[in-house]
């Protein structure tokens, strides 16, 4: 059973989730202004980039019904992500909780962002408001993880995905010419799921083979949102521009000099990305998990056996091989 903290705090989940492709790399962050007997007054979310906060549009909702109108001093406001203290492309929330007169303040995670991190939590305490930090804050900080990841590690969340035959293999040996066969391992489904996938993400990025065999396009045809930046290696020239990645449809970065995986996430997080999606081939895929610096790794096991081909990249697989076999299935781990 939840509690009532709980239950509200589940609410501004929901809500900050509404605005998952349209803020990054802001948080996603949901509010919800509650009533001493529980009755909500009003409830917002952070819409887009650069627009008000969770917060504000809470308040805003508040003030157009003016029937829930009441004592704010006796009210809660449920906010999933601390409010914030700074001048940004919005002002301080935490002021502007203080002059609504809220009698308490219920937050679900702290703000890494160093230009809050619990200064927003603390202005609120020194204005008088009761303040409990944490309700459900496990769930807050999953639904933000790529946030938090380019604050806490200033670095991008990396995210691995890769289909494979149930026999292990992501494709056919390439042909005497070096030209490589074709094999489609994805579905309708596991198609919108990947497109799905990158939407989430602000960059994807694949190896200079994938690029030179496949000539991806690498945009969110089958899913609607945002195209990401597509990243690609080039150290010895081998792209050219009329390669698909290169399309008008989207940003692409091309690293040439340096491909070294550390620098590349350096660079990205430089330029505000605050995560990746690495779909290939396996050169790339191999030397990252060496590396050790990802954060998931999404598989996708077709029904389909080869024999022989280009080698997987192994890890180990939940299930038995028997489950694998019977169905697409896309396998989601978390790398701790
Ligand atoms: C909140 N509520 O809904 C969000 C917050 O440039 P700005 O003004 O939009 O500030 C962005 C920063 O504010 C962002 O990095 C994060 O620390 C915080 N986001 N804070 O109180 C919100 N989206
Ligand atoms: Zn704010």
């Amino acid at each position: 059973m939840l509690t009532s903290d709980e239950k509200y705090m589940q609410r501004c989940l929901q809500l900050a989730a509404k605005g998952e492709y349209y803020v990054a790399p802001n948080p996603m962050v949901g509010a919800v202004l509650v009533a001493a007997d529980g009755t909500i007054l009003g409830e917002g979310w952070h819409k887009k980039f650069g627009g008000p906060h969770a917060e504000v549009n809470a308040f805003a909702d508040y003030d157009m019904h003016g029937e829930r109108h009441t004592c704010l001093a006796e009210a809660t406001l449920y906010v999933s992500l601390e409010p914030c203290s700074h001048y940004g492309k919005t002002p301080p929330c935490a002021d502007m909780i203080i002059r609504r007169g809220v009698g308490r303040v219920v937050v679900g995670c702290i703000d890494p962002n160093p230009q809050v991190a619990t200064r927003g939590i603390r202005r609120l305490q020194d204005a008088g408001i009761e303040v409990v930090v944490g309700v459900m804050e496990k769930e807050c900080r999953e639904l933000n993880r790529r946030f938090i990841c380019l604050q806490e590690k200033h670095r991008p969340y990396v995210i691995l995905k890769w289909a494979q035959t149930a026999d292990g293999f992501i494709a056919p040996l390439p042909k005497g010419d070096g030209e490589q066969p074709r094999l489609v391992l994805s579905s309708v489904l596991t198609k919108m799921v990947v497109h799905r996938m990158r939407a989430e993400n602000m960059a994807i990025m694949v190896g200079t083979n994938t690029v030179i065999f496949d000539n991806p396009k690498l945009l969110t045809t089958h899913w609607s949102g945002r195209n990401p930046v597509r990243v690609v290696l080039d150290r010895h020239g081998r792209l050219s521009r009329e390669m698909n990645v290169f399309s008008d449809d989207a940003q692409t970065i091309v690293y040439r000099s340096n491909t070294d995986w550390q620098y590349v996430l350096c660079d990205l997080a430089a330029r505000g990305i605050h995560s990746v999606l690495v779909e290939g081939g396996s050169l790339l895929l191999n030397h990252i998990l060496s590396t050790g610096i990802y954060d998931e790794l999404h598989v996708e096991v077709a029904p389909i056996t080869i024999g022989e081909g280009v080698v997987a990249p192994k890890i180990d697989l939940p299930g038995t091989p028997s489950q694998v076999i019977d169905s697409r299935s896309l396998y989601e781990i978390r790398h701790q």
